[in-house]
């Protein structure tokens, strides 16, 4: 049905007549309806992309894009008086996710559908997603996200399945969603639901019952994990998705024609992080429920599951205390003792065994024995791991290590948030870079073209002014579209080092009130969440918010210099920050960022970097050379030594350094204690003086040396309109269509 068959059947009425929240949910079921047509894939082998996160935004405007109709329904639209802009404002955002991790898993099933393999997702249907962000006080408060609609993307199944848990068993329900591949075919998103969960149980905030598991299993994402039944939950959660996952697969598999000994044939499961890694000695419980022999089972689950290392910080390396295991699922255990025991027997290294002294299990340390592939996010971080991180494995291993640097789909990224720059490059280089990225190498001939140039330069103005218009209309915030604008867009992270830039803005605003003015107005834009029971990280929004209010309130700087922190920074946010950007900070500790996938984005849509030696920048400085990117810092090798040395004293920089002691000590002055809260500012004080276990002070004075370096040569207009250039041609590498052509060619190998 097309769209007005649809208005009339859905409203009696004329898309005229239509409100635009009704506009909505006729296009939400046109689409459904021609994703349904298309075919899928059905290859004998199949992948199954298991995430905890699948962060994939609104949905609408790219699912018309990608099956060819936007222009077509744009223009209908607009004929009958309608804005296609005002209609997609009315879907909300679902929160699935995190941030990089989550986000990556959307582009990729993306890029799946989009090249045609036979390839769908796994994850869990979280009714409220991690948390919506509000300011209260210049603190972050969260709420609860709600995004399932009477009517929404998902298409209930009558798939269920009884999970069993220790004590009790809970029955599952599937949602599908459609993932519309780009002028191809459509897979899916399976996510599992549970049919007791209780809404209502959520009080204050996201406070609610953390050991009611039938009532709050697929509530949130990742509940607050500060205390044992937050953490105890996220184990429920876990085995729930893998559980519902390894059942559909072998449901799915059999239906093909598998007799599960050739389960490898059929099915190839990437784990996403470790979160999903229970999957391994589930589905070995599974094969043996079957009647498959214990050592069959590991070796077809060993060439059934590989896995993806997404970070090397030891803190976010999972590791399951067995007590809670042996609560939540204790069918497992069995398994997983026999898995370590085959370790223990063949290596006399106890840092690669499966369960430590301690009583833990180490999920990636399964993962790798139990795997077939290990890779890292970015060459770095690959080289990171076999290196020093995941040393002791990679010599017993060395076959199953291997890189496939990020990746991001363009079709959102570009074509759907950047309409302005993806007509220029059409007129410039015709529009096979849609579907060959590569294409946009053919740019480079336009770096020295006056004319071209300055078209460049007039898309970035008209997204800059879109950005100031749309932070007006949802935030109440005012920016001046003739200043820089500057974005830093990313988890709230010490490692991040949000705080070096605020330290920056706080050098900035001395400068100004001692008559230094810059060339131009700064805009410094932040976008962030921090983990609900990350101390520190909220105390470094705190600062921001701060400052903030302390610069728009004093007249003698706010000409020249703005702070912003955007509320609740999500995919919709970023779809509108990421092409306004002139500056994009990627300033993690080097070492520290796996990859990084917004650096990627913001290259694509003409930004310039400045950044650390880190994760996908290493790649990007490679690609695009010295002159085109700001590279400042010491180097992962560095970084490295010093904590093998405990040789770094944050202290020793901020007596040395006479600027860094101002303007740390700036943020326990009286001006900010008027503003702020003396508990947050003191705490972050004291750890920026006393600890910095992320080396911001290391850094600092190498950062501001590049930064003003970088604003200065902002002001040869036409120099820099030739780097966002350059950025650009040299962003197809960044597409996940070719991160994953690799994943198939090199993993999975689908036919
Ligand atoms: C998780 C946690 C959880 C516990 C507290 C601290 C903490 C810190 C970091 C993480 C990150 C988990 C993994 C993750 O999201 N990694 C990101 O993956 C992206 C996609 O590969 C990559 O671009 C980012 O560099 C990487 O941080």
């Amino acid at each position: 049905m097309n769209l007005q068959e649809i208005v009339t059947k859905k409203y009696n009425k004329e898309i005229s007549q239509c409100s635009n929240e009704e506009l909505y949910f006729a296009l939400l079921e046109m689409v459904k309806g021609m994703a349904e047509k298309k075919e899928s894939n059905e290859g004998k082998k199949k992948l199954y992309y298991i995430s905890a996160e699948f962060l994939i935004g609104k949905l609408l405007s790219n699912n018309l894009i990608n099956l060819g109709v936007y222009d077509e329904v744009r223009e209908l639209l607009a004929a009958n008086g309608k804005d296609i802009c005002a209609v997609e404002e009315v879907e909300p955002e679902p929160s699935l996710g995190n941030g990089g991790l989550g986000r990556l898993a959307a582009c990729f099933l993306d890029s799946i559908a989009t090249l045609g393999l036979n390839g769908d997702g796994v994850g869990l249907n979280y009714h409220y997603g991690l948390f919506k962000q509000v300011f209260e006080n210049n603190l972050q408060k969260e709420t609860k996200n709600p995004w399932i609609e009477d009517q929404s993307w998902l298409t209930k199944t009558d798939k269920t399945y009884d999970i069993q848990f220790g004590g009790f068993t809970l029955k599952s329900r599937l949602y599908d969603i459609d993932v519309t591949g780009y002028e191809n075919r459509t897979n899916k998103l399976h996510l599992f639901d549970v049919e007791t969960v209780d809404e209502s149980i959520v009080g204050d905030g996201i406070n609610f019952d953390k050991t009611d598991i039938a009532k709050n299993l697929t509530l949130f994402l990742y509940p607050d994990d500060s205390d044992d039944a937050g953490r105890i939950l996220r184990v429920y959660q876990q085995y729930f998705m893998v559980s519902n996952g390894a059942r559909l697969i072998l449901d799915e598999a059999v239906e093909r024609g598998c007799n599960l000994h050739d389960l490898a044939d059929y099915a190839t499961i990437q784990i996403n992080d470790t979160h999903p890694s229970m999957v391994i000695p589930e589905m070995i419980r599974l094969l043996m429920e079957r009647g498959i022999g214990i050592d069959e089972a590991i070796e077809i689950v060993t060439n059934t599951c590989a896995y993806t290392n997404h970070t090397i910080l030891a803190e976010a390396l999972e590791k399951w205390p067995i007590s809670y295991l042996e609560k939540a699922v204790p069918q497992l255990m069995p398994i997983i003792y026999e898995l370590n025991n085959r370790v223990m027997k063949k290596y006399d290294d106890k840092s690669v065994y499966i369960i430590d002294d301690e009583r833990r299990v180490h999920m990636a340390h399964m993962d790798i024995h139990y795997g077939y592939s290990v890779n890292g996010v970015a060459y770095l971080h690959t080289e990171i791991l076999k290196d020093s991180e995941l040393n002791n494995f990679y010599k017993i291993y060395p076959e199953k290590f291997n890189n496939k640097t990020n990746g991001i789909t363009f079709r959102r990224w570009l074509l759907h948030c950047n309409k302005n720059l993806t007509s220029l490059l059409e007129e410039l280089i015709g529009s096979g870079f849609k579907k060959d990225a590569m294409e946009l190498e053919k740019l480079a001939k336009y770096a020295d073209d006056d004319a071209v140039l300055e078209k460049l330069l007039a898309v970035k103005d008209a997204k800059k002014v879109e950005l100031k218009n749309y932070l007006k209309a949802t935030q109440n915030i005012d920016i001046d579209e003739n200043s820089v604008y500057d974005i830093q867009i990313k988890r709230l992270h010490e490692y991040k080092r949000q705080q070096m830039n605020a330290l920056y803005v706080i050098n900035k605003y001395f400068e100004i009130k001692a008559g230094k003015k810059p060339a131009r107005p700064i805009t410094a834009i932040f976008g962030a969440k921090a983990a609900p029971a990350y101390v520190i990280a909220k105390d470094i929004i705190h600062l921001i918010l701060c400052l903030q209010q302390l610069i728009d309130n004093d007249p003698e700087v706010s000409p020249y210099l703005k702070v912003v922190m955007v509320e609740n920074y999500n995919v919709t946010l970023a779809e509108k920050l990421i092409p306004a950007a002139d500056i994009h900070e990627q300033i993690s500790l080097a070492s520290k960022e796996a990859s990084g996938t917004s650096n990627m984005k913001f290259m694509l849509n003409g930004a310039v970097a400045i950044g650390t030696e880190d994760g996908a920048n290493v790649e990007m400085h490679d690609l695009v050379g010295d002159d085109n990117i700001y590279i400042f810092g010491e180097s992962s090798d560095q970084v490295i030594e010093h904590y093998a040395k405990a040789d770094y004293v944050s202290k020793k920089y901020y007596e040395e350094d006479a600027d860094i002691k101002k303007a740390v000590d700036f943020i326990v002055s009286d001006e900010l204690m008027a503003i702020g809260n003396r508990e947050n500012l003191e705490r972050l004080y004291n750890e920026l003086i006393n600890k910095d276990w992320f080396m911001t002070l290391l850094d600092w004075e190498t950062y501001r040396a590049k930064k003003d370096e970088m604003l200065a040569d902002y002001e040869d207009r036409k120099a820099w309109a030739k780097k966002m250039i350059i950025n650009i041609s040299k962003a197809g590498f960044f597409s996940s269509d070719r991160t994953i052509d690799q994943y198939n060619k090199e993993i999975w190998k689908l036919n």
